[in-house]
This record gives C-alpha cells, structure tokens and sequence, in this order.
C-alpha cells in the first residue's frame, strides 16, 4: 500500500483515487474482484432503479475511432433484485457507490434508501443520461428539478450522496452550484455526451435508439474543461470522468481540481490492468515531482 495515494472523499476512505465509473462491469459482483485486485479503490455499480428494466434493442453500442457510443438505455434488474449483488459486492473491500436514477424525487429516494439498507457505502444519483427520456439529462440539466433531486434524497439516507452531472448543457458549474446547495457531498463529472452515428451504407442511424452517449478519449477535453469549471465554483469534492485512459489522463484531471478519477471505456480498449497501470503511473509522478501526496495537486492548474 502507498501512503502517497490515500484520500478520503465524503468520509469514505480510497487507498488511491481510481474508480471503476457506473456502467462498466457494475451489474453483477462476479468479475469485480478482479478489478479491485488490479487497484480500482471504489466500484460504482452500473445504475439502478425502483423497477426492472430491458434496455433497448440491439445496436445499443457502436464503436468510432474515438469512443464508444452507447444507448444501453438502463438495463438494470431493479433495486429489490439486485439488493443480492450488493450483498456479494460487500465482500470486496472497498466502498460500494450504487448509481441510482428514477423518474420522480420520489423514486431516485426510494430506490437509494433500498441500497444503503442492503449496504451501500455512498449514492451516486444519475442526473446526466443523455438518451432515456423522463430521466437522466432530462431532469438534471434543469438546476432546480436537480436540487429538489438531491435534497429528498438527502433528506431519506444517512450515507454521503455524490451526484453525476451532464456536460450537455450550457453552464455545468451552475448545476453543481445547486446541488451542492441541496446537499450533495461530491460531485462526479462527466457522463457521456449525447452523440450518433449513421450507417452510410443503408443510410440508417446505426443505434436501435439513434441517439447515445460518447465515452473515450474524445470526451476527455471536454471533461477536463468541465471539472476546472466546477472547481471555480464549489467546495465539495470532485470526481473526475471521461476519457481517461492512462496516469497522464487522470493526472490531468485532478490538477484540473478532480480529487479522484473513474474509469470506463478504458477498461474495453485495455482490459483491467487499466487500474494497475493508472495508479503506478500517478505514485511515479509524484515521485518524480516530489510531492508527498496526491492531495496537494489538486486543483493545481489553478494557480498557474
Ligand atoms: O444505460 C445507459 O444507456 C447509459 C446510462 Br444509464 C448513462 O448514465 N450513460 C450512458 O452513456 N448510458
């Protein structure tokens, strides 16, 4: 264990700042040993809601030559199903985040209440799908219906509550300015960015769901730009995502004021070692710069 990586967001201990992000792998607790094994420091599972859901029909991903495209459109057992996944997921050690969205304050509640009593160390409340309608971006890019969000639930569970933000609007910081008003304790940013793809062959639109969101390295300036942002404006801790794929990714972000990283796509185009390669790559860093501690560059970008 290096001491140099140790962090503490909301009260939840990370022995170093690389997060699995929602979506990837966070369905089931079968392949996760493997990730935490490889250095990931929490798991966000894949989001979750009150009732079952199918997803869309196939095509729900596309590749590009700069990310992934994807319109999963929220497959996800339902909270009282996948109440069995945080149980297994528990055996790990390292916190357990459950993403949660819902159509109604109300139901983002509900459903985040049944995973703290199954055991989530933390919430993280999806504000910011760019594709499935009546939730997601369509609720969270409205800064008061965001707030409201996050206030019920803050009201309903005891654990730390992070919300993830939508860079498809015109002022993040604003956003984050307004939940962090409601209550959230840290603020994950950035979901994917509604994006499409056309076949030229058949001239169709190659999503099932024409739209999706775009995740990879083309999202990553763009992440950057919208974590720098937030910093101006908040106090509460920042978790960086989009893009990242080596040390320099999540170096980058955390001196943009990130205080720790998820990871995602990587994990498609370089399998779970990602996590290994990541941490290494900031502990040498830090070394090399002779900082005693990961904290001390956080936010650093903002004083030059
Ligand atoms: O399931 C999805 O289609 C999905 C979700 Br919930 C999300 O938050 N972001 C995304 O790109 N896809």
């Amino acid at each position: 264990m290096n001491k140099s990586l140790n962090l503490e967001i909301a009260g939840l201990k990370l022995q170093n700042p690389a997060m699995l992000a929602s979506g990837v792998l966070g369905l089931s607790a079968a392949p996760l040993e493997r990730i935490v094994e490889s250095g990931a420091s929490a798991i966000i599972t894949k989001s979750i809601g009150l009732n079952p859901r199918i997803g869309n029909t196939n095509p729900t991903v596309v590749q590009t030559e700069c990310g992934l495209i994807n319109a999963m459109g929220l497959p996800n057992p339902g909270i009282d199903v996948f109440i069995s996944e945080i149980y297994e997921m528990k055996k790990l050690e390292v916190p357990i985040i459950v993403s949660v969205y819902g159509f109604s304050p109300t139901e983002f509640a509900e459903t985040a209440v049944k995973a703290v009593k199954a055991g989530a160390d933390a919430i993280e409340l999806n504000l910011s799908c760019p594709h499935v309608e009546k939730t997601g971006a369509e609720i969270g890019y409205n800064p008061k219906l965001a707030a409201k969000i996050v206030q019920k639930v803050k009201e309903d569970v005891e654990t730390p509550v992070f919300v993830k933000l939508t860079p498809n609007t015109a002022d993040i910081a604003e956003l984050a300015v307004a939940v962090e008003k409601a209550g959230a304790d840290a603020i994950t940013a950035i979901n994917t960015v509604r994006a499409m793809a056309i076949d030229v062959e058949t001239a169709k639109p190659i999503l099932s769901n024409r739209f999706g969101g775009l995740s990879g390295p083309a999202i990553k300036p763009i992440a950057v730009r919208c974590v720098y942002e937030i910093y101006q404006k908040v106090r509460i801790p920042i978790i960086g995502c989009g893009g990242i794929t080596n040390w320099r990714d999540a170096v980058e972000f955390i001196l943009a004021g990130a205080s720790a990283v998820q990871i995602g796509t990587a994990i498609a185009f370089k399998g779970i070692q990602v996590f290994t390669q990541i941490v290494e790559g900031i502990k040498e860093y830090l070394e090399k710069k002779r900082f005693r501690s990961v904290i001390q560059i956080v936010g650093m970008a903002h004083k030059n």
